[in-house]
């Protein structure tokens, strides 16, 4: 006898935040308006967290929980839908146990003993493709590699035998234009430690760079951005505890006497004796919008929380820190300056998150933005753009109490100019219970729609994703181009 499977009655799983539990396979979604625009050919996979069993705890947090892949192909003018597990070993045992054997998030010592050692990624916050693979991943583990067509689950990666770190980013940049892939691995040799490491992968997935250093405290490092010279890798005290963790506690600890760090690391040939450090007033963020040089000066356009980004991570003395709006800051590093700070600007007054340009042009001067923005007490929200040329801000809201996820800009075509192209963003009908994908105009998201395509499911949560072309999926290589300067 198992125990029968019951979920809490608590925040995280009433109404929309309900385990969903289910695989999906649509073939072919309904369009419900407008139409699918021609050429939009190729895969959008995102990934998110769902809970294949309840841990029978009261602090799950919504950071946690299995990975759960989705898939939207666009193909011959339909779009199939898939959704499929991340058959991570802890999804394996737990299917086995017919029960939840990991405990508080990223806390092993909570963990049922039968699992002690057991890796505990869950690959549930976004979806990499490159050189020929789709990886889902989890800031905590190495990749799982996972197949393109039938989201079934390849294995645990460590990139060909390269990737020596314990963990790997959960925010890779796969630059479309070159090919190469940025990343990193934070607490890279274990709980707590301060270890990081920078990698630079070539388009055939070869490792290029491979630069080791120390972070300031054991930080959480959920993103970092590039440039064509420098890296950027900011540090924000949500520090780890080994001590807190065995007794149980929380993996992170808001300490707000501490400065926010930003280490500055040589894109190639560096080493870490050749970073550039600098440090600012305590502050935190999950989620940068793009980094670019000018002369001397590298600029990081950050979601900047001026206090904890998490409140569901308290001080150590148990204080839980009240909410702050996150807002879109331009942090500016002098490589040139004889300071050790930085300026720090904002950029838009509305708070917003979950950025995104269009790919092409991360670590390049740029000029879109895309966001979540306009959250409003009933839980709705809406697609922002921001164009940093005119200082404008629009909105897509797609309806009374309805919310959007991150969305994902796709190129008019490999050469399009910036911004030129669609944002695909999967709409929650919450009344509902049931997801749309609008196809938005990303020049014009006020419009609203140009398609709508009718998913008779709930995509509970996806965090993040990749869109992947349809040369791409043939050849392993995006074919885009950029114009320098824009
Ligand atoms: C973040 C997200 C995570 C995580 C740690 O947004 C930090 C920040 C989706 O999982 O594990
Ligand atoms: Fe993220």
């Amino acid at each position: 006898m198992v125990d029968a499977i019951h979920f809490p009655d608590v925040e995280l799983y009433r109404g929309w935040g309900a385990p969903m539990r289910t695989e999906s396979t649509l073939r072919g979604l309904e369009l419900t308006q407008g139409a699918i625009p021609e050429g939009l050919e190729g895969a959008l996979y995102k990934v998110g967290a769902d809970r294949q069993y309840p841990s029978g705890r009261l602090d799950d947090i919504f950071i946690d929980g299995e990975g759960m892949i989705h898939m939207f192909r666009f193909k011959n003018g339909q779009v199939d839908y898939l959704s499929r597990w991340v058959h991570t070993k802890r999804y394996q045992l737990q299917q086995q146990a017919r029960r939840a054997l990991f405990g508080r998030y990223r806390n092993r010592y909570t963990n049922d003993p039968s699992v002690a050692g057991v890796h505990m990624g869950t690959g549930n916050t976004t979806a990499m493709f490159h050189a020929g693979r789709l990886y889902a991943l989890k800031e905590d583990d190495l990749p799982h590699e996972m197949d393109c067509d039938t989201l079934a689950t390849i294995g645990r990666s460590d990139l060909g035998g390269q990737v020596r770190a314990e963990t790997f980013t959960a925010h890779p940049k796969v630059d479309p234009v070159t090919n190469e892939l940025l990343a990193f691995a934070y607490q890279a040799k274990g709980d707590a430690s301060r270890d990081i490491v920078y990698y630079l992968f070539d388009k055939d997935g070869k490792m290029r760079e491979e630069v080791w250093f120390q972070m300031p405290y054991a930080a959480c490092v959920h993103d970092f951005a590039i440039t064509d010279e420098w890296i950027v890798f900011p540090f924000f005290p949500l520090i780890t505890d080994l001590d807190v963790l065995k007794t149980g506690g929380p993996y992170y600890q808001w300490h707000p006497d501490q400065q926010v760090h930003v280490a500055l690391v040589p894109r190639r040939g560096g080493s870490a004796k050749d970073i550039r450090w600098f440090k600012g007033p305590s502050a935190s963020a999950g989620h940068m919008m793009n980094a670019f040089r000018e002369g001397t000066k590298v600029h990081l356009d950050v979601c900047y929380y001026e206090g904890n980004c998490f409140p569901f991570f308290p001080t150590p003395q148990g204080v839980v820190t009240e909410a702050v709006p996150p807002l879109l800051k331009r942090l500016t590093f002098d490589l040139a300056g004889n300071s050790d700070g930085f300026e720090k600007r904002q950029l838009l007054d509305i708070p917003c998150e979950m950025p995104r340009t269009d790919d092409r042009y991360q670590g390049r001067p740029y000029r879109h933005g895309y966001v979540i923005a306009g959250r409003a007490p009933d839980g709705s929200s809406g697609t922002g753009h921001v164009d940093h040329v005119t200082g404008k801000f629009e909105m897509y809201r797609p309806g009374p109490g309805d919310s959007v996820q991150e969305g994902q800009f796709v190129p008019r075509s490999p050469d399009a100019p910036e911004g030129d192209g669609w944002l695909l963003v999967p709409v929650c009908r919450v009344h509902e219970m049931r997801t749309d994908l609008v196809i938005l105009d990303a020049q014009n998201v006020a419009a609203g729609p140009v398609a709508t395509l009718k998913l008779p499911v709930r995509v509970r949560a996806t965090f993040h994703g990749s869109w992947v072309s349809e040369h791409a999926l043939r050849t392993g290589q995006y074919e885009a181009t950029a114009t320098l300067g824009a």
